[in-house]
């Protein structure tokens, strides 16, 4: 079974390791972030595994069938599109998503690609910003980490 994990890091105290194991049809992803601040934040893969400009180079979010950008439950939605992580007054949020559209093997698999967590909520695509429909308009990109191969 293949499994994969991201280690994020962050230039502002984000810390956390995120796991995604294969569970039938879908991918499981679980672990902890700390740091954040309470809230919503938008959590998202990009389509990228570059971080020689930190988070900025890990591309747009990744959307291999070129759809527009929507909640993770959506018809239309990118594959990378996982909501928002809701972060208690302890800055940390304990993530446990199963989705369909991130595969860890095929064509469209996520491995090597990136984990980007934002500073603001994301909106679903409904916000009726203009960059609704492009990235939730989720804000700025406050930790991020490649998704690498796991034992
Ligand atoms: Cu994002
Ligand atoms: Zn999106």
């Amino acid at each position: 079974m293949v499994k994969a994990v991201v280690v994020l890091s962050s230039s502002e105290g984000v810390d956390g390791t995120i796991y995604f194991t294969e569970e039938g049809d879908a991918t499981k992803v679980t672990g902890t972030i700390t740091g954040l601040q309470a809230g919503k934040h938008g959590f998202h893969v990009h389509a990228l595994g570059d971080t020689t400009n930190g988070c900025m180079s890990t591309g747009p979010h990744f959307n291999p069938a070129g759809k527009e950008h929507g909640a993770p439950e959506d018809e239309v939605r990118h594959a990378g599109d996982l909501g928002n992580l809701t972060v208690g007054e302890d800055g940390k949020v304990d993530v446990n998503i199963v989705d369909k559209q991130i595969p860890l093997t095929g064509p469209n698999s996520i491995i090597g690609r990136a984990v980007v967590v934002h500073a603001d909520p994301d909106d679903l695509g409904k916000g009726g910003h203009e960059l609704s429909k492009a990235t939730g308009n989720a804000g700025g990109r406050i930790a991020c980490g490649i998704i690498g191969l796991s034992g």
